[in-house]
């Protein structure tokens, strides 16, 4: 038939390529040379204490780095703050949407650039394992993420929600207030914007954690990985990968941002959680979900996109979906992307790996 004698020339096309070059393109675009040396991003719970600490280090230094973009992100005071800040400024545009994934992708590697460029971190950007922490049976206050020397410090203490405070309701919160111990303290941190989707303005305040135990048991577990990993199209695993604001359904996104974040904390903030260091892993850990997903049939998954390109539009009402040319950027930060030039991390410009990815 036509289509086995297509799919049989296809095949042979792709077999003369050499294995050197990365995963052919059928929309005809080219899809750059393979980087040669790629930077390894490790599981956090396997670095070394002393890696640990030079990482957290790093993160400081960029938090009290001058921001270089305050024409364009006025509320930044630091180059910490420049990143937050985006995130702040595109948060409207970048949630359940088809190019949600994809985006975080590129902040993340403009962040481990800067990470790596600025502040001599090594390394790619580890990432936050938290279905391991979870299976691991101890006490979320126990991980070793949390810890207050060799991590990111732990919880905040408990506190209610102020009265008339509108917030998430997040079951089994457990803490709030500002986290008392570990590397991002008020004495050597500040989270610098929000509360709210302004980054026009800058607001220096104390890092604020609300871990809901429940809710990272509850979420981040190997079937709700499975299920995203599971899903046959990019729209499909877009979308289940992001899952919805409420707790209808097992979510790893939203497992992390809450779990962490609770009502009161930064990571629970759909527009300010890269106040918190903290975000910067869970989200790598996705972008790890994202690759698994890829690799699980390059030749077709890593040209595959879609989803809307307006928050929730999900039946098209207000915009169609993303297409491989849809341009994303990072205001000041870096240049503007097409979707198609962000989707494969082996590709020079982009350039890294997952330890222990399998
Ligand atoms: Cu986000």
């Amino acid at each position: 038939m036509l289509g086995s004698k297509l799919s049989s020339f296809l095949l042979l096309a792709l077999s003369v390529v050499s294995l050197a070059s990365p995963t052919p393109d059928p929309s005809g675009r080219s899809a750059g040379k393979r980087c040669e040396d790629p930077v390894e991003r490790k599981n956090w719970n396997k670095l070394s204490k002393s890696e640990r600490k030079s990482f957290t280090k790093a993160v400081l230094c960029l938090a009290n780095k001058p921001a270089k973009y305050r024409k364009h992100i006025p509320g930044a005071t630091s180059r910490y703050d420049e990143f937050h800040g985006v995130h702040v400024q595109q948060g409207g545009e970048i949630h359940f949407v088809g190019h949600f994934i994809i985006w975080h992708r590129y902040f993340l590697l403009a962040y481990e650039k800067a990470l790596r460029e600025e502040c001599g971190w090594k390394q790619g950007l580890p990432y936050w394992d938290w279905i391991a922490d979870v299976a691991s049976g101890d006490k979320m206050d126990d991980w070793e993420i949390f810890d207050s020397e060799y991590g990111f410090g732990g919880n905040g203490p408990w506190m209610e929600i102020p009265e008339g405070q509108e917030v998430f309701p997040v079951p089994g919160r457990t803490g709030g207030g500002c986290v008392p111990d570990g590397p991002f303290t008020t004495k050597n941190f500040h989270v610098g914007l929000g509360p709210g989707a302004n980054a026009s303005v800058s607001n220096p305040h104390c890092l604020r954690r609300d871990f809901s135990p429940e809710i990272v048991e509850y979420n981040l577990v190997q079937e709700t990985w499975d299920e995203v990993v599971g899903q046959s199209d990019y729209g499909r695993f877009a979308k289940r990968l992001e899952a919805e604001p409420s707790w209808g359904m097992k979510n790893i996104h939203g497992g992390g941002h809450f779990g962490v974040g609770g009502s009161l904390g930064d990571m629970g903030d759909a527009y300010n959680s890269p106040g918190d260091p903290l975000f910067y892993l869970h989200h790598n850990n996705l972008d790890r979900v994202y690759w698994e997903w890829q690799k699980k049939d390059l030749k077709k998954r890593l040209w595959d996109v879609s989803g809307p390109i307006h928050m929730f539009d999900y039946a098209n009402q207000k915009g169609g979906n993303v297409t491989l040319d849809f341009e994303i950027n990072l205001g000041p930060l870096s240049g503007t992307r097409k979707l198609w030039e962000l989707l494969d991390i082996r590709r020079e410009g982009m350039c890294y790996e997952f330890e222990d990815s399998d």
